[in-house]
């Protein structure tokens, strides 16, 4: 007698993890960008975020397609290039009680969406806001980004002479309450800390090193494969764990040790971790006092003072 196939598992609120997938990638084969999506999948699944309960914000760029690749039931908005941070604080104004994940790239946050970007940072926004960095702008055929460092060289053999803007220096100093860095290539770590992202209220801002395949994984270039395994220093032993889960671990917690930021940096040394948590800053919800129901869905009889609170204002004013 023919056995009746397993049924597949499910997270805890039902869910198989095939609902958290997206359509299939027409990024390069062995591109950062990918095993990232693999990874938001995961932990999207195990924490039990529902699908249609998260908003995918972007911009433009190779790194911007990517929320094509991964839950596809769930709302998306792909921006103008540089824009997805403004973009985003309507959307989170319209509905808060959404998870927001936005995913950008180095160009689309360091260069054109800079002065977005520090805004969306210093209003410490309830999102979850991912830099898929790998030191070029790949969707453009792989010039420099503001992220690629000083002295580190296209195939071409042209040597970046400008210094890198280091994203995570900056959300820190502007606000952000939830600061990292991790890598592409490292399951572990970043799927914990996409855990833990998702866990936190107020700004998430996480600097992925990605390497593109196709423009910047060669010898002189600082965020290929090669470097990042030789040169990753975590700094931090970092685990998630749901309240719904079991504790489990196999290292000491509270396992942190301090590290200068500008002397890793020297050293040319990429740090990587949790560098920055604070749990009791107010979020740009809490500051402007939003009811609870989403603003996006109160009726117009909320929302539009009737005619005659406009004709008392007006007569207030004569
Ligand atoms: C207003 C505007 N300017 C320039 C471009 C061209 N452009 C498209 S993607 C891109 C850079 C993408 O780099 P990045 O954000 O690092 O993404 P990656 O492709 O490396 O993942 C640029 C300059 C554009 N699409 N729109
Ligand atoms: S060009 Fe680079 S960034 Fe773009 S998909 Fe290919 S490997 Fe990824
Ligand atoms: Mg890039």
């Amino acid at each position: 007698m023919a056995t009746a196939p397993a049924a597949p598992k499910v997270n805890h609120i039902g869910l198989p993890i095939l609902e958290y997938r997206g359509g299939k990638s027409t990024l390069c084969a062995g591109c950062g960008h990918n095993a990232i999506s693999e990874r938001i999948i995961q932990a999207m699944w195990e924490m039990g975020v529902e699908p249609e309960r998260v908003m995918k914000m972007s911009g433009i760029g190779c790194s911007s397609k990517s929320p094509a690749y991964f839950m596809t039931r769930s709302h998306s908005f792909n921006s103008v290039h540089g824009r997805m941070p403004s973009v985003s604080t309507g959307a989170i104004l319209a509905n808060h009680t959404m998870t927001t994940l936005g995913v950008s790239g180095d160009g689309d946050t360091a260069s054109i969406g800079m002065g977005q970007f520090v805004h969306l940072l210093r209003r410490n926004l309830p999102m979850i806001y991912i830099i898929e960095d790998n030191g070029v702008y790949g969707l453009t055929k792989g010039q420099f980004s503001a992220t690629a460092d000083l002295g580190s060289t296209l195939k071409t053999g042209v040597v970046n002479d400008l210094p890198a803007i280091d994203t995570c220096a900056l959300a820190i100093q502007l606000g952000a309450t939830f600061v990292g860095r991790s890598f592409s290539g490292d399951k572990r770590q970043l799927l914990s800390m996409l855990k833990a992202a998702i866990a936190h209220k107020g700004t998430v801002m996480l600097d992925v090193i990605s390497p593109c395949v196709t423009f910047n994984d060669h010898e002189g270039s600082t965020k290929s494969y090669k470097f990042m395994q030789d040169n990753d220093e975590p700094i931090n032993e970092v685990d998630f764990v749901a309240s719904f889960d079991e504790i489990e671990v196999d290292y000491e917690s509270g396992e942190v040790y301090e590290v200068e930021m500008m002397e890793a940096h020297t050293n040319n040394e990429v740090l990587t971790g949790v560098f920055y948590i604070n749990t009791q800053k107010p979020t740009f919800i809490d500051l402007l006092n939003l009811v609870d129901e989403p603003i996006g869905q109160l009726p117009d009889s909320v929302t539009r003072p009737p005619k005659s609170a406009l004709e008392g204002l007006m007569a207030s004013l004569q």
